[in-house]
């Protein structure tokens, strides 16, 4: 399928890139890379995101084009869902191409498209782009190694994460002499906007244990949206306290609680998601419950108490 995606791709001359919303370091890294590596080759490629860059991606210098409804592509690719629908607004730009291939890690329900490579194996999307840059036969410089590094460093926590593979570290070995780490890393790792840790302090300071504290809970009502990239990594600080197994995340988004979880071991994160719709990783996985706060959250605790 790398061979397949690869010929077609250089047989066009202009392309869309598109990821899920509310894109992390993998969704930005994986399509940036594969942006400036299809440009080496002459090719047309833009990101096309619902909304500009978030803050925290602000120091890489990356520019999407940001969708508007005017907007149409023959050819687009997809990187880091497999959902049409993950990409928000831009979902139509999918739907309406003519040619669309996909990219992706997760683990799959239904296959989105004819062109289609789902490996749930990759740690991060970017570990494929990569296959798929060498597929191409773009060298890989400082841009597109920098892109690629963000992006498997993002999915995998640093290479901390259970996804982690002997692979995984390979290919960072191999881009490594290209990228400033200690800059990139402390851009992702280690600086923090105040506004994120004033939120972030609050909402731990009234986090919840559940099952003997094997559950970690943190919740977000009244949350304003555009505060809601802030808090990306809260189900990892519940998971972070000792004796959890399970980290949760409940934040109020319009209509929907979404959930995000993050587990350890054989609590399986992708399977207890997709009993309320979503899906995931076997440790990482998220859903969205259309019922009013609390009761979805009592709802999603109640499933989790089974799992301990
Ligand atoms: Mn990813």
């Amino acid at each position: 399928m790398l061979k397949k995606i690869a010929q077609k791709l250089k047989s066009l001359t202009d392309i869309a890139i598109l990821t899920h919303e509310n894109p992390d370091g993998d969704a930005l890294g994986s399509s940036f890379a594969l942006k400036f590596a299809l440009e080496k080759l002459g090719i047309k490629a833009d990101v096309v995101l619902e909304k500009p860059i978030n803050s925290d991606f602000e120091f890489t210098g990356w520019t999407p084009l940001v969708y508007d409804e005017t907007m149409t592509f023959e050819n687009v690719i997809g990187v880091d869902f497999n959902e049409p629908t993950r990409t928000g607004t831009c979902a139509s730009l999918f739907e309406n191409a003519k040619i669309k291939a996909i990219v992706d890690h997760h683990i799959c329900k239904a296959e989105p498209c004819e062109i289609f490579l789902s490996d749930h194996t990759a740690a991060a999307a970017g570990e494929l782009v990569f296959e798929l840059i060498n597929e191409l036969g773009a060298e890989i410089d400082t841009n597109i190694a920098t892109a690629l590094y963000i992006s498997i460093m993002s999915d995998t926590g640093g290479c901390r994460f259970g996804n982690t593979t002997a692979k995984t570290h390979t290919i960072l070995a191999s881009l490594i002499g290209l990228v400033d780490v200690s800059y990139v890393c402390r851009m992702l790792f280690d600086i923090t906007p105040l506004r994120k840790l004033e939120l972030s302090s609050k909402l731990i300071s009234e986090i919840e244990f559940y099952g003997d504290g094997k559950i970690g809970v943190i919740s977000a009502e009244n949350l304003a949206p555009e505060d809601e990239h802030y808090l990306n990594d809260m189900s990892n600080r519940a998971l972070n306290v000792e004796g959890c197994q399970i980290g949760v995340f409940f934040k109020q988004r319009g209509d929907i609680v979404k959930v995000s979880l993050r587990t350890l071991g054989e609590i399986d994160a992708a399977k207890i998601c997709s009993s309320f719709g979503g899906g995931g990783h076997k440790n990482a996985a998220g859903c969205g419950i259309s019922k009013p706060f609390a009761e979805a959250k009592e709802e999603f605790i109640r499933e989790l108490m089974k799992w301990i």
